[in-house]
């Protein structure tokens, strides 16, 4: 029986594959896993302590920030600032981006990274699922010089490396660097990660739908049409089914598995849909495209988007090949609606 390989050895074994191949991709992959297992064992204890609830502050997004959102940002902010790894850091619970200097206070390194540290935390108070996602970039700037806005808003297609952590009912870490997407579940019992879930990819076709319904009267004509259409493929004895759990991270990765569509449009309570560009539909529209899926803001493709702010928010489409292509003809009937 194969041996599973650890986290630790498939970084090793994939050294060469890595940008640069310099080793310093690998020790940010490194420094995530190693936060991520710091947030877990928070996140698997939050109905125990005092940590749940609001933090009292509210982030740039106007949302209430949960403590847990607060105590993530600052483990991955520190274990990447401790580790000299990046020269620059954007979050959802940090206003604006932040520079990391090296000991010797200059920007020497070459990668930043921007991240949402605790995405679907809301769910924390009622033991659901919530995720962290990370995206990769190496700068634009000249190394050694200061490090500036552009280095952030640099289109998906750039990404050299983008993943996520699923705190669910087993903890996993689901990454690419552009060559495949492959899943870590972790032992809590040693604190190891082990490869569980190579090559991962989505089915060309899947009967899962995540959408939040409540929103139906505000959605545009396209996305209606995509839901009749559904409707009309069940009354044909098709079978689907509506699966929506409010935790991007954790809705992307069981329709990744089973197959599926991830759909967060824009509507008249969000004119420019509510996931954000940079830190959510960035980095898993890098792991769609790795894994044979699609990913859109119904009209174009995520990853050729030329972001103009470090918030901004997109309509994302996610998934399954087939489905995505379906739903985007079906836009195509509405160009006016490509204008959010
Ligand atoms: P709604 C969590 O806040 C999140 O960003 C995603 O993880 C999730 O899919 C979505 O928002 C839920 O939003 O408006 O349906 O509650």
């Amino acid at each position: 029986m194969k041996k599973h390989s650890t986290l630790g050895e498939f970084i090793i074994n994939n050294q060469k594959d890595f940008q640069g191949s310099t080793g310093e991709l690998s020790r940010l992959i490194n420094a995530i896993r190693l936060a991520a297992k710091v947030v877990n064992h928070e996140v698997n204890k939050a109905g125990l302590v005092d940590i749940l609830g609001a933090a009292g502050e509210t982030n740039i997004q106007g949302e209430e920030q949960q403590k847990l959102d607060v105590y993530a940002n600052d483990i991955f902010m520190q274990t990447l600032t401790n580790r000299q790894i990046v020269c620059g850091i954007a979050s959802e619970e940090e206003d604006d981006f932040v520079v990391i200097k090296g000991n010797n206070g200059k920007n020497d390194n070459k990668y930043i990274l921007l991240m949402d540290p605790l995405d679907g935390s809301s769910n924390v108070d009622v033991n659901v699922s919530v995720g962290t996602i990370f995206s990769i970039y190496e700068r634009v700037t000249p190394t050694g010089e200061p490090v500036t806005q552009d280095d952030f808003l640099q289109k998906g297609d750039k990404q050299v490396a983008a993943g996520y952590v699923v705190y669910g009912t087993s903890t996993m870490l689901v990454y690419t660097t552009g060559k495949g997407v492959n899943g870590f579940t972790l032992n809590p019992a040693i604190g190891t990660f082990y490869l569980s879930h190579p090559n991962m990819e989505f089915p060309k076709k899947g009967n899962i739908y995540s959408i939040n319904e409540a929103n139906y009267v505000h959605f545009p004509q396209g996305v209606k049409d995509y839901l009749k259409y559904i409707q009309n493929q069940v009354e044909k004895g098709h079978k689907y089914t509506s699966r929506y759990i409010g935790s991007l991270v954790s809705d992307f990765h069981r329709n990744m598995i089973k197959g599926g569509i991830y759909i967060y449009p824009t509507s008249t309570r969000a004119p420019k849909g509510k996931l954000r560009l940079l830190y959510e539909c960035n980095p898993m529209a890098f792991l769609a495209e790795q894994a044979n899926g699609l990913a859109t803001d119904g009209y174009q493709r995520i990853l050729d988007i030329q972001p103009t702010e470090l918030h901004q928010r997109v309509p994302f489409f996610c998934g399954s090949s087939s489905m995505v292509t379906t739903i985007k003809e079906l836009m195509s009937a509405y160009p006016e609606d490509a204008d959010y």
